[in-house]
């Protein structure tokens, strides 16, 4: 066998050296060499990342060459492998798309079941063309510039014995040193096929030592950041819950051994997807480490008739070489600008009250109308209705009937939503001119048994043919890749917004799926769900959109791409929400989260704290608010409630559009620490909090971030420094007993 081994390694010899010529331009920031191809050799080049790989022309094969800090010009020889009698070739090099089947017994980007049963492929390259500016994927999220923006990449690939092509394609941004990955798979064959893998992104890394950071959790304990040793073999986690879900993020991050927060380097890849995803990580016999993202092959088997094409999510990587927090930076600034569509992204929000916790099931126009007031008494900008104002055959005063039936109760509302949301409307937010906005509560995606539609439509709940159909929280999910099912939603929702003045929709969906018709019915549910978000947030433009899921439960880019925030979780414990804030910003901006006040004792945990602590923790997120009744609070907690919502106020903008510096984190410290600083630097603003009190010990110094060392800023209620002395010395914070926090400005002068 070793005689076969020896001569393809000898072929590969030839293609493995690359990049000889000087047409390779300087890894440059301009548009003009975002991209460059030297014959079958490619470079995309960002401000401070370069990813850069080549066909192998004896196989067709792409192979990986570098994806880290810029690098420009040749690329020195690399060691040819040595191949023996069983990994082959393939499995000793670092790959733009794995297959499976020809040697590389590592896990595969592609498994197409082909037309005559076997699960071998072969892609090798044919074409590549380069366009400026990014091109929409049909029916799916994704992230979208401008040519000044953004330039892409395709490669077209073809198996030539099946005939099947796989197009990649690869954008880069490169202000934020991203580069975004999606296939298209087409059977260009007489015969059906099933894709049973696909990866939107898959990357082999060189051999080195790497830790992979995820985020993991469970309904009300959501996006805990997990850091562990990348090992050899599989390390993975996903989701087979039907939605991206609380347990597990769509989310990657590999770093070198020794990066932190500020320092080293940090690979970001975060999957534009709401669905059932899989992330793995292997460490293949090499040492190479394969990363890869995609669908779930669990919930995938998806079939191609002839001529038909199935296109992956996107997934984004971001590159940094300034810790864990700049690649978090670049994942914010790319999401504000480029994948969040609302015109609500980077606009102030308004401070709500929603009326759950304050009424629950239990309520009629005039009690739904006296919240609303002490709300404005409060200041208080946007009212949210929440569960309980539907159904009448079965009314919805019980979480075991109603959904599915939009229309007001007529006991509640006898003549429709109208009148109270008039009435509503009408008063003012305290000691402003601002019009107090209306918001409602609604679950699109599910049904009750108890409900006209259910005894209407039995079929458009998902369910397995005769299987039981599983209840949870005594509900079923409607099968939004039926067409009929999407209309009911787009007509209810949209009939809904013109019978009143409700300009913010909390968007919620409560349990996950349990019985599919078939594996494929996740992505085609997917199709079905953003078709609707797409039409509905296209059409009512002015409708400040909220997504929710059990709280955290679809934190997702899918879903942000049409809702500019969504509730973080339905735990709003003070000192818990610092870890789940914190944890969750890894990736998504602070602007995109949800984040209220509630009573204490905390429904969750139990805990009591300080009412300063918890509205300081609640203003960290874009989506500021209260999830309390006014009446039930003591008299400290009441008064100090107006002032929290006017500083929430006033530091929203620099918490929507600057940029985080998680300073220290809860996990590692008693005095976790986060600075925002405005996109023009001008301001910024320190939340600095002390979990458990600091007996007989001195005071730890925080120190600043991001600052400009030489510009002089103004500390609020402290002193005027330098930006050097802020952030080599820092500044000290004595606070009282547990729980204490500080929300301190800074102008630079
Ligand atoms: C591979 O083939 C392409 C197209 O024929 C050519 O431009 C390129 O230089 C070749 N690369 C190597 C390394 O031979
Ligand atoms: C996928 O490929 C097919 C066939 O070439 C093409 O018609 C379709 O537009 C492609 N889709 C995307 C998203 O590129
Ligand atoms: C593709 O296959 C056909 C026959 O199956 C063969 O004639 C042709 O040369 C092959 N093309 C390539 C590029 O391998
Ligand atoms: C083949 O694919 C077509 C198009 O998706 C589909 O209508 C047909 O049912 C499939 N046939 C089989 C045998 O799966
Ligand atoms: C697939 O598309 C090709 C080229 O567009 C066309 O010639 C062929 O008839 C199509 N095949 C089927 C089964 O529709
Ligand atoms: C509305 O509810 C409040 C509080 O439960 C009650 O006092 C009032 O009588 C009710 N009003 C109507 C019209 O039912
Ligand atoms: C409104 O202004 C009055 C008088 O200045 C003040 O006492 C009250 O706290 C203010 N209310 C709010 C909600 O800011
Ligand atoms: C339907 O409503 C009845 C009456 O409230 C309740 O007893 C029953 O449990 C509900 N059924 C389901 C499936 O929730
Ligand atoms: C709305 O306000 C009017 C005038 O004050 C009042 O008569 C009516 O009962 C109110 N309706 C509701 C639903 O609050
Ligand atoms: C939204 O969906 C409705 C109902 O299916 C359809 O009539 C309308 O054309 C769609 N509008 C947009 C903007 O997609
Ligand atoms: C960390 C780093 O290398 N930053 C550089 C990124 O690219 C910009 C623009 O080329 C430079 O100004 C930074 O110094």
């Amino acid at each position: 066998m070793v005689g076969i081994s020896r001569s393809a390694a000898v072929a590969a010899a030839s293609t493995l050296v690359i990049f000889g010529t000087p047409q390779i331009a300087n890894a440059g920031t301009s548009s003009g060499d975002a991209v460059v191809v030297d014959g079958t050799s490619f470079a995309l080049n960002g401000d401070n990342v370069s990813y850069r790989f080549h066909v192998d022309n004896s196989t067709g094969d792409l192979l990986s060459d570098h994806f880290g800090g810029s690098i420009s010009g040749s690329l020195p020889p690399a060691a040819v492998p040595q191949v023996n009698g069983w990994v082959g070739m393939p499995g000793r090099v670092r790959r733009e798309f794995p297959d499976q089947g020809r040697g590389d017994f590592r896990i595969p980007a592609v498994r197409i079941r082909q037309t005559a049963g076997y699960t071998v492929s072969d892609l090798q390259y044919q074409s590549h063309t380069v366009v400026q500016g990014k091109p929409d994927l049909p029916g799916l999220p994704a992230t979208r510039g401008s040519e000044d923006d953004v330039t892409t990449l395709v490669v077209h690939l073809y198996d030539n014995y099946s005939s099947v092509a796989a197009d990649l394609s690869y954008s880069i941004f490169p202000k934020y040193d991203a580069i975004v990955r999606s296939v298209n798979v087409t059977n260009r064959g007489e015969g059906n096929i099933t894709i049973e893998t696909l990866a939107s992104l898959s990357v082999d890394l060189p051999f080195e030592d790497l830790d992979m950071i995820s985020l993991s959790g469970d309904w009300a304990r959501e996006r805990r950041r997990e850091r562990r040793r990348v090992e050899y073999g599989i390390q993975g986690f996903g989701s087979t819950t039907g939605f991206s879900s609380h347990l597990h993020n769509p989310f990657l991050t590999l770093v070198a051994p020794s990066t932190t927060e500020s320092q080293g380097e940090a690979w970001g890849f975060s999957l534009v997807y709401t669905g059932s995803f899989a992330v793995n990580v292997e460490k293949g016999s090499q040492g190479f480490t394969r990363a890869m993202l995609g669908f779930n092959p669990e919930q995938l088997s998806w079939n191609l008739g002839p001529n038909e094409s199935l296109t992956s999510p996107e997934c984004v990587s971001i590159y940094s070489k300034e810790g864990i927090g700049g690649m978090s930076r670049s994942f914010h600034r790319l999401y504000r600008k480029h994948l969040i569509r609302s015109q609500f992204a980077t606009s102030n929000r308004p401070p709500l009250l929603n009326s759950w916790e304050g009424l629950g099931f239990n309520f009629n126009e005039s009690s739904m109308y006296k919240l609303a007031e002490e709300s404005a008494a409060l200041g208080a900008k946007l009212f949210v209705m929440d569960d309980g104002w539907f159904g009448n055959k079965y009314p919805r005063d019980d979480d075991d009937a109603g959904l599915g039936d939009w229309q007001p109760n007529r006991q509640k509302f006898p003549d429709g939503l109208d009148p109270l949301v008039s009435n509503v409307t009408e008063l003012k937010a305290a000691n402003t001119s601002t019009d107090l906005r209306f918001g409602i509560w609604i679950e699109p995606e599910m049904v009750d048994p108890n409900s006209t539609l259910y005894h209407e439509h039995p079929d458009w709940a998902l369910h397995a043919g005769p299987y039981p159909r599983t209840l949870r929280r005594n509900q079923l999910v409607l099968n939004v890749a039926l067409p009929e099912v999407q209309d009911f939603i787009i007509n209810f929702v949209s009939n809904l917004l013109k019978s009143a003045d409700i300009t913010y929709i909390k968007w919620d969906h409560n349990r996950g799926v349990h019985e599919l018709p078939s594996p494929s019915a996740d992505h085609e549910y997917m199709l079905g769900m953003y078709r609707v978000f797409a039409n509905l947030t296209s059409r009512f433009p002015d409708v400040l959109w909220e997504g929710c899921a059990s709280g955290g439960g679809r934190f997702d880019p899918g879903v942000l791409q049409y809702f500019p925030q969504i509730w973080t979780s339905d735990d709003t414990d003070g000192l818990e929400r610092i870890s789940i804030q914190l944890g969750t910003s890894l990736v998504y901006p602070p602007s995109a989260m949800g984040a209220h006040i509630s009573a204490v004792p905390n429904q969750q945990t139990g805990r009591t704290t300080p009412i300063e602590f918890r509205g300081h923790v609640a203003m960290m997120g874009g989506g500021f608010g209260l999830e309390l009744n006014p009446e039930e609070l003591d008299e400290h907690d009441k008064a100090a409630l107006p002032g929290l919502i006017n500083l929430a106020e006033k530091i929203n903008p620099i918490i929507l559009n600057g940029d985080m510096w998680r300073l220290s984190l809860p996990e590692d410290s008693n005095w976790p620490a986060v600075l925002f600083i405005s996109e023009d630097g001008s301001q910024a603003v320190l939340f600095y909090f002390q979990v458990r009190a600091n007996i007989n010990r001195a005071t730890p110094w925080v120190r600043l971030q991001g600052l400009d060392a030489q510009a002089t800023y103004n500390v609020d209620g402290v002193g005027t420094y330098s930006g050097a002395t802020l952030m080599n010395m820092g500044l000290q914070f004595p606070l009282d007993g547990d729980y204490g926090s500080k929300v301190v400005f800074l102008e630079k002068q």
